[in-house]
Parts: C-alpha cells; sequence; structure tokens
C-alpha cells in the first residue's frame, strides 16, 4: 500500500510513528513543510523535516519535540557571548543544540555546493533511516511570515512582519497576528518526487498538524493542492474539544478567520480536498453537522497516549479512506 502524508512537526512525526507500526509493509512518502525553515548564523534549519527525521529515526528529544535527545547548548551560549556587546548579534531565542548544529552544518554545505534542499534531506536520511521516504515539499525559496496586528487605536502602519519562528518561539504567538502568508510558495515548484507520490498514492493523510502553517504552507504551492484534490484525503483533527492537543494553532487559525474547532478546520479544508475526516468523541457533533457535507466524519479517541493509542488512529484513517474509494 503507498500512504503519502503531508506533514509539519510534531503532531505529525508522532502520527506517523503510529501509523509505521500499523502499517508495518506500507510505502510511505512525507512531503515535509519548509515554511518553517529559517536561516540562522548563515545555516539553513528545517525544524519541520529535521523532527520528522529525528522522530522516526529515534535521535528526538522526546520532551521538546524539536532537537536532538540529550543535546547540550555549549556553541550557542559562545555565541550568545560574542553578541553580547560586539559588532555581531545573533538571535538568542533559538535554541540550536550542539549535536542539532551538525544537521545544519550538513544541510548548509550541501546547499553551499549547488545541491537541492531534498538532496541534503536524502543524505541527512541516510544517517537517521527514518523509515519513510522524506521530501521537503519544494527546494525552492519559501518561507512563513507573519502579519502581526496593529493597535487598532494606533494610526500609522502596523508592527510589521517577522519570520514565523520569530512569533512562534520569540512571542510566543502572544501577539496576534492579522495573517499567516507563505512568502514565495506561490511560485515554488514541488520538490522531485512530491508529485509522482501524491498521485501514485492509494490515500493522501493530513495527520494532526497546524492546518494554517503546516499542512496550510505545503498546500500553498499550486501544484500540490491540485494534485492532492485528485486523491482520496483523509485527515486526523489537530483540534480536540475547540483547543489545539499541542502547540498553537488556534493563533493561526485566529489570524486567518478559523475557529478553533474540528469542525470549523475540515469545512476550511472543505469537501473539494478533504474526504474523510477524523475528530475526537468530544467534537461527535461534527459527524452529522451540515456544513461537513461532502466529508465523512468519524469520531474515535484521538489523543495519541501512546504508540498504540496513535497506531489505532492510524488505522481508523486508513479504513476510512479503504471505505472511501470503495
Ligand atoms: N521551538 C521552541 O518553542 N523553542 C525553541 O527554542 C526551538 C528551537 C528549535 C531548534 C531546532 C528545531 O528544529 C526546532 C526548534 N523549535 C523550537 C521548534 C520550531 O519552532 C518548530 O518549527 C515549531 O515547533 C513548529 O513546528
Amino acid at each position: 500500500m503507498r500512504i503519502t502524508v503531508l506533514a509539519g512537526g510534531v503532531g505529525a512525526a508522532r502520527f506517523l510513528r503510529g501509523l509505521k507500526a500499523e502499517a508495518p509493509d506500507a510505502d510511505i512518502t512525507v512531503i515535509g513543510n519548509t515554511g518553517d525553515d529559517i536561516s540562522l548564523f548563515g545555516l539553513h534549519v528545517s525544524p519541520d523535516l529535521d523532527t520528522v527525521m529525528y522522530t522516526l529515526g529515534g535521535g528526538i528529544s522526546e520532551e521538546q519535540g524539536w532537537g536532538r535527545d540529550g543535546d547540550s547548548f555549549t556553541v550557542l551560549g559562545e555565541l550568545n557571548a560574542y553578541s553580547a556587546g560586539s559588532g555581531w548579534s545573533g538571535p538568542d531565542w533559538f535554541n540550536l543544540g550542539d549535536k542539532d548544529f551538525a544537521t545544519h552544518i550538513v544541510r548548509t554545505s550541501m546547499l553551499a555546493a549547488g545541491q537541492p534542499l531534498s538532496a541534503a534531506t536524502a543524505a541527512l536520511c541516510q544517517r537517521w533511516r527514518p523509515g519513510v521516504t522524506l521530501i521537503p515539499m519544494t527546494d525552492d525559496w519559501a518561507e512563513t511570515h507573519v502579519v502581526l496586528a496593529g493597535d487598532p487605536g494606533q494610526p500609522g502602519p502596523g508592527p510589521g512582519t517577522v519570520h514565523f519562528q520569530e512569533w512562534w518561539v520569540r512571542l510566543h504567538a502572544a501577539v496576534p497576528a492579522a495573517d499567516i502568508i507563505v512568502e514565495g510558495a506561490a511560485q515554488a515548484r514541488p520538490a522531485p518526487g512530491v508529485l509522482e507520490a501524491i498521485a501514485a498514492a492509494d490515500v493522501v493523510l493530513f495527520p494532526p498538524s497546524n492546518p494554517v502553517v503546516s499542512i496550510g504552507a505545503i498546500l500553498a504551492v499550486p501544484a500540490i493542492a491540485d494534485a492532492v484534490r485528485a486523491k482520496t484525503v483523509v485527515g486526523v483533527s489537530p483540534i480536540i474539544g475547540g483547543a489545539p492537543v499541542r502547540g498553537m494553532a488556534d493563533a493561526c487559525l485566529a489570524a486567518i478567520g478559523v475557529p478553533a474547532t474540528a469542525q470549523a478546520v475540515a469545512a476550511h479544508y472543505g469537501p473539494g480536498l478533504l474526504n474523510g475526516w477524523l475528530v475526537d468523541e468530544q467534537d461527535k457533533a461534527a459527524v452529522d453537522a451540515p456544513e461537513l457535507a461532502g466529508i465523512t466524519v468519524r469520531a474515535l479517541p484521538l489523543y495519541m497516549t501512546s504508540l498504540a493509542a496513535t497506531a489505532t488512529i492510524a488505522r481508523a484513517a486508513l479504513d476510512l479512506a479503504q471505505d472511501l474509494r470503495g
């Protein structure tokens, strides 16, 4: 069975562990979000690609959901020491670990040698062996930026726009966002293998990733959205009981005017894209919601509290896809 998954960070990576356990013989291709990517200290950092690679490859920091297990932060401390008072300064709010730096150095050196991001990702996966084919959504530049909401009482230009990571990590998404834009996505081409993996898939899955900055960023690449629309797509709600299970997807949804409910997220994707939708039992009202006509909704426990629980969710997604394909 061929499964293609559009993946963001932590939620997707944990879901993929369950999917691999539930379908060990499946050929799984993961299309990873690169809108989160950021250049720091001259290095290209790909947080969502690394979270999938480390999680499935066994190198993830479990408590953080990002970065390497058992990492130290000596290099970052040294960089910050140079920032103080010298003519140079670098961000001190993005915690890059010493082991993690090696990943960004390998990636950046391959990019500097003219290799595309997809080749660098494949090279890094040679070490981690995640058990899936991990392909970035595009090899072109595409970056998620957040337009900060100005103070309605203040005339003049708003506070401006920041890189998603600065909003997410430094500002903790606490400053309201007026909009979230994936710069460059409209011109970006799918990376080699992306369209083929979508076309060849028996099912395309949306794991419980952030619908705006993860799944939404991948779908912002026009050719990808068009290819996905032609397939049977089953999604897993990242929102349970009106709140994101993890992260701050509600702040992202508010930025685009979508309520943080399992039903509203499915309606946001729409029946032209989404064919099946799994919601938690707390949201079972979505099963018969007229707003979701055209989308088959099923309710079951959605908390990924263990590998077995996650595998059960993955099984439900595959079964729904099977039923939808007839
Ligand atoms: N997220 C944080 O909240 N704080 C951090 O200091 C942080 C560092 C970091 C370093 C490498 C990396 O690959 C990811 C990192 N993240 C951090 C997560 C990152 O912001 C992700 O993009 C989000 O979790 C959304 O996927």
